[in-house]
């Protein structure tokens, strides 16, 4: 009989879903993933989930994956409409990409959970993976710049990351407990990975949750991330910008810093093996390989690399 490896991983977005879905090619493997919920927002009454919605379509085939976000082939002719009332529509949001919005928000508004409404909304499209918000309570990344605190996406999306950052916060997190399961997946796994999300907008906001980071403290099992920054630059996303804003060192060894008191082993690009021995200080071994996901190959690459770590 072949024994299923639990695997459960802590995923943000675009630069997450890449290796969730190398993760979901892997037959004897069962998948929960632990989203981010910093970045949801509310816009035009509707509640946008960013996060856990390019995990849903990442692994039920929708998702744009030249942008990394949204669905494949949308319209926008909603958002054009909109535009027409006066309404703003810095926020891209495709026609079927509405719809899930829409279905979501009903169905929040009649009581249900947003853990529930996501177990649902898998069910509908077939995904055969775990998929659990970090959290039920609201919690909203916040960038403090110096015209003010602004939510993560009009930072990232409407002010293209142009604001001068003196701080980020994870509003509500101090009130915010795991939503059931998440820490019951953490503590029952075989390893809990990281993947190579934006550590301040995409992990850390999980991090702040009530008891998350300590049961990854205190799991026997490996807690293995991949490093989300190549040649000191980040794959993608404002990572860099904020990391340097916040005085963190934006390099491989600035990302597993973050995660010192958990992390048993960091993957990091093959030539990325300057601070081979800090990380190994911080009680954390180095493996170095290609950590750029360019085909499905390279995405089931890196997941059958950290199964057999
Ligand atoms: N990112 C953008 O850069 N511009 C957009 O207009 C935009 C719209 C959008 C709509 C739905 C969605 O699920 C994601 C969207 N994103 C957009 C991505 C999002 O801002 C971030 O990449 C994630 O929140 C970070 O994980």
């Amino acid at each position: 009989m072949i024994s299923l490896k639990r695997i459960t991983l802590l995923a943000g977005g675009t630069g997450s879903v890449k290796l969730v879905r190398g993760f979901s090619k892997i037959d004897d493997v069962e998948l929960t993933i632990i989203s981010n919920v910093g970045d949801n927002i509310w816009l035009h009454g509707l509640y946008i989930c960013p996060d856990l919605d390019t995990i849903l379509y990442g692994l039920s085939g929708l998702l744009d994956t030249s942008k990394g976000w949204g669905v494949s082939n949308d319209t926008f002719d909603v958002l054009d409409q909109l535009n027409f009332f006066g309404q703003k529509t810095w926020f891209n949001l495709g026609d079927r990409d509405l719809a899930l919005h829409l279905v979501r928000t009903n169905l929040l508004n009649s009581g249900i959970s947003l853990t529930d409404i996501i177990a649902n909304l898998s069910k509908i499209l077939g995904i055969k993976e775990i998929i659990i918000p970090s959290s039920n309570q609201p919690i909203e990344t916040y960038v403090e710049t110096d015209q003010g605190d602004i939510h993560l996406q009009e930072y990232w999306v409407k002010h293209k990351a142009k604001l001068k950052v003196l701080d980020v916060k994870y509003k509500g997190a101090d009130n915010a407990l795991p939503s059931p399961g998440v820490i019951d997946s953490i503590q029952s796994a075989d390893k809990v990975i990281i993947c190579p999300g934006n550590p301040i907008t995409s992990i850390l906001p999980i991090l702040a949750i009530k008891n998350i980071r300590s049961s990854l403290v205190n799991t026997s099992v490996p807690v293995i991330a991949l490093s989300p920054i190549l040649n000191k630059t980040p794959i993608n996303g404002p990572a860099g910008l904020l990391m340097a804003s916040l005085n963190i060192p934006v390099s491989s060894l600035g990302v597993a810093k973050l995660y010192s008191d958990f992390l048993n082993t960091f993957i990091a690009h093959t030539d990325d093996f300057d601070s081979s021995s800090e990380i190994n200080n911080i009680g954390a071994k180095l493996i170095n390989t290609d950590i750029l996901m360019k085909s499905d190959f390279d995405e089931e690459r890196l997941a059958r690399l950290m199964l057999r770590l």
